[in-house]
């Protein structure tokens, strides 16, 4: 280590130490915590389908800042240096849109080899996949409307699309040896206000349960819904909502999918997480940032996302919390925006397992004025200390030494995209 993180390092491990708190145990737990990262982040969620279709959903990027990968060799040499930045346990979090073949394939008949690639990689680099059917920037997706489309034979094209899906994700799980975790998300709403809020709803249930109902291991495969309060032109009306959802995956024993940027604004998913899990097995959250709406940006290290980490680590739920990120922005370097966002994940978790438990015990002995004066002291312990020395270890830059790669990295490749 060099000589001033090793510096630091000593008198935080010190002062930790005082209150209890073990540093190397910490950093051992840290490193272990898979953070599944999203591979859209890459390329403002275009895919590799048809570059020219225009994103729909709901969902949007901003920004054109060059360098945004077209290729599927594109976006996994923009990953491997991202992932090279990042210390701690990676997966990673594909939608069927990043799909590579020679020729069209349509979203109906899409299988496991079209997926080969990104296999071989995720090997390669020793890291987990996740998975997404895409219901979205496709020609049977415009008003916002799939799943429970009321014609049905479109509904069944989107039934079909989410069925081939859970096969690849079990062909992940199969060949990678650890579980895909399968996210659906549909875009399915209103603009304006409907008048028929029951049968989209009822059509969703019913198109879920078809989809659910080829029994997959969860050796290999794991289902999750994930529900939200609003899209851009979806303002009015939302199928998959948060009530239905939250009822849904727990009637059926799938996963629930906690979006930080799907509620309304003064609700946080950190306090929604102790609610779900007691009545759902596993959570997946999509960590983000919502700035004023759902907007998807770049994960930092704020409150909420601090609020997260906490809650994981206090409520000992992080074995039953599946950690992704979504979020999409367009207007910086989009590798550095992966790794800033990752980061911050992580430092959010180290920061939570460094907690000593004299904030607890005050609670629990109702001396508020100790547990609040704790808190406020937690803020400023010298966990940075603790993440530089971490970093060194894992051999990852420590503080902003990456960006200066990350640079060279644009003016080498990213600047030569057309
Ligand atoms: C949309 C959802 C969904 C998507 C990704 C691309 O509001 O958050 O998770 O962002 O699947
Ligand atoms: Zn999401």
């Amino acid at each position: 280590m060099t000589v001033s993180v090793q510096a630091a390092y000593s008198l935080a491990r010190e002062s930790f130490g005082e209150l209890g708190v073990d540093t190397e145990a910490v950093m051992a737990q840290l490193d272990r915590i898979p953070i599944s990262m999203h591979c859209w982040q890459g390329d403002d969620v275009r895919g590799f389908e048809d570059s020219s279709r225009a994103l729909s959903g709901g969902i949007q990027t901003t920004g054109n800042y060059p360098g945004r990968a077209r290729t599927a060799a594109e976006l996994r040499a923009d990953l491997d240096l991202a992932m090279a930045q990042i210390p701690g346990a990676k997966r990673l979090n594909l939608h069927a849109i990043y799909l590579e073949s020679s020729h069209k394939v349509d979203r109906d008949a899409i299988l496991p080899e079209h997926f080969a690639g990104w296999v071989d990689w995720a090997r390669a680099q020793g890291v987990g996949l996740d998975f997404n059917p895409s219901c979205f920037s496709h020609p049977l997706a415009e008003n916002n409307l799939t799943l429970s489309h009321p014609d049905p034979a479109i509904r069944q094209f989107w039934i079909d699309h989410c069925k081939a899906c859970r096969r690849i994700s079990a062909s992940f799980g199969k060949a990678l040896g650890t579980p895909s975790v399968m996210n659906i998300w549909v875009p399915d709403g209103s603009k304006d206000v409907p008048v028929d809020r029951f049968g989209p709803r009822q059509r969703l249930l019913h198109a879920l349960d078809d989809i659910l109902a080829e029994p997959l291991s969860r050796e290999f495969h794991k289902d999750a819904v994930e529900g939200k309060l609003f899209g851009i032109g979806a303002e009015s009306y939302t199928v998959g909502s948060n009530e239905f959802y939250l009822a849904y995956a727990t009637s059926r024993n799938v996963m629930l999918c906690l979006d930080a940027g799907h509620f309304h604004p003064t609700e946080v998913v950190s306090d929604k997480l102790s609610a779900a899990l007691c009545f759902v097995d596993e959570v997946l959250l999509h960590v983000s940032r919502p700035v004023r709406w759902d907007s998807d940006h770049i994960v930092v290290l704020d409150d909420e996302t601090q609020a997260i980490a906490n809650e994981l680590v206090r409520g000992g739920v992080l074995a039953r919390v599946n950690i992704g990120l979504d979020y999409f922005d367009a207007s910086i370097n989009r590798v550095a925006a992966w790794v800033i966002g990752t980061r911050n994940m992580r430092k959010a978790l180290l920061r939570a397992l460094l907690e000593p438990s004299r904030l607890r015990d005050a609670e629990l002995a109702g001396d508020f004025s100790s547990r609040l004066v704790f808190m406020e002291e937690h803020k400023s312990a010298p966990w940075a200390a603790v993440w530089d020395a971490y970093c060194e270890r894992k051999e990852v830059p420590v503080g902003s030494a990456w960006l200066d790669r990350v640079k060279a990295y644009e003016k080498d490749v990213l600047s030569n995209r057309g």
